[in-house]
C-alpha cells in the first residue's frame, strides 16, 4: 500500500488525488494528511523540505514533488495516461503543468505572507510580484484555453486545481476577467468527477 501525504486544500495534493483516481488506483494509495506546521511531523524525515504532496511507495521511497509523484504513478499505471507519451503532446501538459503549478506557487505564497507575517511586515513590492504572476499566468491561459483530453492531461488537471484554489483562498476573483476560463472549468467539473470529488468541503 502507498501513502499520500497530503492536506485537503493543496492545490499540488489535489492534483496527485485527481491522478490516483484517473488512474485507477485508490485501492491502492492511502491518503494521510500531513500539518507541514508541525516541526515534529514525521513528513520532514519522509521529505525534508517537509511539504504536500509526498508519496512513500511499497520499498519506503519517498516521492516528491506532485510532478515526480504524477510521473511515477502514471508510469505504475501503465505509462501515457494522464502524461502522454508522444514528445510534443508531452511537452503540451507538462509546460501547462508547469505554468498552473507556478500561479500556485505564487498564490501560496500570499497565503504565507498572511499567515506567518504580520501585517506591518507586508512587503507590498514583494506582494504585486508575485500578483503579477498570478495575473499574467491568467491571461496567457484566457487568451488561449487549452482542450480537455479524455482521460485529462496533468496540465489540464493542474489547470483545474490552480482554478479551485483561486476559488477556495481569494474568493473567485478571477473569474470575473476570464470568462472563458470560467466555461472551461464549468466543462472540465462535468467530464471528470473526480475534481468534485477532491473538492474542500467548507
Ligand atoms: N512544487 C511542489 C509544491 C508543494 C507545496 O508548495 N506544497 C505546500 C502545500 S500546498 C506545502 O507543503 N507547504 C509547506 C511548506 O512550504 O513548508 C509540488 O508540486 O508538490
Amino acid at each position: 500500500m502507498m501513502i499520500l501525504r497530503s492536506a485537503p486544500a493543496s492545490p499540488f495534493a489535489r492534483k496527485v488525488r485527481i491522478a490516483i483516481k484517473l488512474l485507477g488506483l485508490e485501492t491502492d494509495v492511502e491518503i494521510r494528511d500531513a500539518d507541514t506546521t508541525d516541526p515534529g511531523e514525521v513528513l520532514r524525515q519522509q521529505n525534508p523540505l517537509g511539504k504536500i504532496p509526498t508519496l512513500i511507495v511499497e520499498d519506503g521511497t519517498a516521492y516528491y514533488d506532485s510532478r515526480v509523484i504524477v510521473d511515477y504513478l502514471d508510469h505504475r499505471a501503465g505509462g501515457g495516461k494522464v502524461i502522454p507519451a508522444d514528445q510534443k503532446a508531452r511537452l503540451d501538459a507538462l509546460k501547462l503543468q508547469a505554468l498552473c503549478d507556478g500561479i500556485c506557487d505564487a498564490c501560496l505564497l500570499i497565503v504565507y505572507e498572511g499567515r506567518f507575517r504580520s501585517k506591518e511586515k507586508h512587503e507590498p513590492k514583494w506582494l504585486e510580484n508575485q500578483a503579477g504572476k498570478i495575473q499574467r499566468g491568467l491571461a496567457v491561459l484566457e487568451a488561449s484555453p487549452p482542450p480537455i483530453d479524455a482521460p485529462p492531461t496533468v496540465g489540464q488537471i493542474a489547470l483545474a486545481c490552480m482554478l479551485g484554489y483561486r476559488d477556495l483562498r481569494f474568493e473567485g476573483t478571477w473569474r470575473k476577467d476570464h470568462p472563458k476560463l470560467v466555461a472551461w472549468l464549468d466543462r472540465f467539473a462535468a467530464q471528470v468527477p473526480a475534481f468534485e470529488q477532491t473538492r474542500v468541503k467548507s
